[in-house]
């Protein structure tokens, strides 16, 4: 049977506007935080709530679709085989905790590793991404449009500032290379938004040095929709499956980025 996305798309936003829901009830109550692989890496129950609402929502209703979280709600994922959908619960639980804003949820359907659903729910401010592999990217059902160049020294540019990778400073020497170069850079905290902000023409580009699939999953699906372009910092393909660096942006400067600065590691 083939997948209308469209329609597809209409519910994962119906999903999303009422997971937004619990997490802004949640809001109201004490919140229980756990930290993950070091004392900086933050989990609270509503991230696992969250996850679990699109796990059973999912498995009920496309029993045969698989699914990829990052709280860990759904058995280990081995192959994009199929239909896939990708979830982080709370893009930005530092901000979540800290601002109770700035964060997303990020959701994404990929059939036989292809992105055809990208939903990106900034959920304070209210601005859904959305966009349908083919059918264009979209803030709140306006059209965006495909985005214009910059050169380089006027790019602004979101960066994680994470630099540090199992106590590695990676790409140090590169990375203030272009922060010198670049006309300014920022950091909002939340990958998804931060990709769906280069998507909607408000950021040039953004990197990261170690980001997750369900990081930048939804978010790349909007970016391809507007003529951006994503990548590793070595401009191979994003793996779906496993954590990479990740560079996206305008395509000239991203290409830009990758030749002049982050290529090879240093
Ligand atoms: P998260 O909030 O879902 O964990 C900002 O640090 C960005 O990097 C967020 O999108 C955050 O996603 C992501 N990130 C990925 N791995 C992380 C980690 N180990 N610690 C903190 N943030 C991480
Ligand atoms: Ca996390
Ligand atoms: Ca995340
Ligand atoms: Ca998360």
């Amino acid at each position: 049977m083939t997948m209308n996305w469209i329609e597809l798309e209409k519910i994962a936003q119906e999903w999303t506007y009422e997971a937004a829901n619990i997490i802004k009830d949640s809001l109201a109550k004490p919140i229980h935080i756990e930290a993950k692989s070091n004392p900086n890496d933050l989990v609270t129950e509503v991230d696992r709530a969250i996850e679990s609402y699109f796990f059973d929502k999912i498995s009920k209703t496309y029993p045969d679709h698989h699914f990829l979280g990052e709280e860990g709600v759904a058995e280990e994922l081995e192959s994009l085989e199929g239909t896939v959908w990708i979830i982080d619960p709370i893009d930005g639980t530092m901000n979540f905790v800290h601002q109770k804003y700035n964060f997303a949820i990020s959701v994404a359907i990929y059939h036989e590793g292809v992105g055809m659903v990208g939903i990106v729910y900034d959920v304070m401010s209210d601005e859904l991404f959305h966009a349908v592999k083919g059918h264009g990217a979209y803030i709140n059902g306006k059209e965006l449009v495909p985005v214009k160049e910059r050169p380089l020294h006027e790019s602004v540019i979101g960066l994680n500032a994470r630099w540090i990778v199992d106590g590695k400073h990676s790409y140090r020497n590169p990375l203030l290379a272009l922060i010198r170069d670049v006309r300014s850079v920022r950091s909002y905290g939340s990958a998804a938004i931060e990709i769906a902000y280069v998507a909607a023409d408000r950021l040039d580009g953004y990197l990261s040095v170690n980001l997750s699939p369900w990081d930048y999953a939804a978010a790349v699906i909007l970016l391809e929709e507007v003529g951006c372009q994503a990548s590793t910092f070595q401009g191979e393909p994003l793996m779906l499956l496993t954590p990479s660096t990740v560079i996206v942006g305008k395509p000239h400067l991203h290409k830009e980025m990758i030749s002049a600065y982050l290529g090879e590691e240093q």
